[in-house]
């Protein structure tokens, strides 16, 4: 590759050690917005001007491309997609599947409204699918200007996401927007995970000066979803992010360790219980229930990491016809001998 191609891919977000699997005639791009059958790419004809066009994806492709996927054009067609280093996913809500919402993503923003105060609950779950992404995990808050006590917000995120750095931004005083600037210089590919409502696309649009579409203050927009489409931006600060419409946080994928990265905490008392298979409930010689009542780790953490797992339990039975049939087959034997009283 040319310096000055380098150079070009870096304002698509490309870095050293990223796919760089263009060969003989084919020309680098990004998709930047899929439209159904279509995907719209960014992408460089020659060595330094990019250019948008829309191509309709090709029967034979071999992955069907999402935004933030790298591709190959040539001869006027979308002919390859690359592999993808890390993947933003959530469970399709056929509940069978995986949907890959985002690809080739170095940082997950992390994005939760701290007006009402913050919700540690939903800032868990948003965590759990930003650590399975395999991107770097950032937490923004956002609405600091109408916060009561928003030094307080931060310190919950901090214990709710432990490791995981905080930002307090305001898309409307600015406070944070430099500090985010500078986390998404050339070569950076970043994307925002929020429910909808929390202040992504405002926060877009204070960082670039961008008019994007955002929920009008005075209309009620609860539930609401502003933004529609993924889409790849580019930014001035050299990088590029990915807005997505609001995620119900709800929608969690099954995955034991990015669960254990959320809960470093649980994860760091668990290795001091008596048995490698703690359930951490009632089990013998449990140090994190242990931790709890010294009133060192918090019930409410406790509480939602037993929650989380339990979902992640059906889900998984779920996907797996089979395990859903042997638990039914367990119940079954429960009711008939005798269960302990509650
Ligand atoms: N006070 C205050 N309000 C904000 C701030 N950022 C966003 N808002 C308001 O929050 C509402 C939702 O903002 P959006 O940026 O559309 O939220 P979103 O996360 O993009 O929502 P979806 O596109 O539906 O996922 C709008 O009414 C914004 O004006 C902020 O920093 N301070
Ligand atoms: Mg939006
Ligand atoms: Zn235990």
């Amino acid at each position: 590759m040319t310096q000055s191609l380098t150079r070009a891919l870096a304002t698509l977000g490309w870095k050293e050690g990223d796919p760089g699997f263009w060969t003989g005639g084919e020309r680098p791009g990004r998709v930047s917005i899929m439209h159904g059958s279509a995907a719209e790419v960014i992408w460089f004809p020659g060595d330094e001007e990019a250019e948008t066009t829309v191509f309709e994806l090709r029967r034979d492709l071999n992955l069907r491309p999402v935004a933030g996927d790298w591709v190959a054009i040539e001869d006027g067609d979308l002919t390859r997609v690359a592999e993808r280093r890390t993947t933003l996913k959530r469970p399709d809500p056929n509940g069978k599947d995986v949907q890959v919402m985002a690809a080739g993503i170095d940082t997950v923003l992390i994005v939760l409204p701290v007006d009402l105060g913050l919700n540690p609950k939903n800032l868990e779950r948003l965590a759990i699918m930003a650590w399975d992404s395999g991107a770097d995990p950032l937490v923004v808050l956002t609405k600091a200007d109408a916060a009561e006590s928003p030094e307080e917000a931060v310190a919950e995120a901090e214990a709710a996401a432990p490791g995981v750095p905080v930002l307090l931004t305001s898309s409307a005083d600015g406070r944070g927007l430099d500090e985010l600037r500078a986390r998404m210089g050339a070569g950076t590919t970043t994307t925002m995970l929020g429910a909808s409502g929390a202040g992504k696309t405002s926060l877009l649009n204070a960082l670039e000066g961008h008019t994007e579409a955002v929920a009008h203050v005075s209309r009620d927009g609860q539930g609401r979803h502003t933004t529609t489409t993924r889409k790849l931006y580019r930014l001035a600060s050299g990088g590029v992010l990915l807005d997505l419409p609001g995620i119900r946080s709800l929608d969690l994928l099954v995955d034991d360790e990015a669960l254990g990265e959320t809960f470093a905490d649980i994860t760091a008392l668990a290795a001091s219980c008596r048995f490698a298979d703690c359930s951490h409930e009632g089990d013998q010689g449990c140090a994190v229930e242990a931790a709890v009542a010294a009133g060192t780790l918090p019930e409410r953490r406790l509480a939602s990491w037993r929650a989380i797992r339990r979902e992640m339990a059906y889900q998984a039975r779920r996907n797996d016809p089979a395990a859903m049939a042997a638990e039914r087959q367990k119940w079954k034997q429960l009711s008939k001998s005798t269960r302990k009283p509650r």
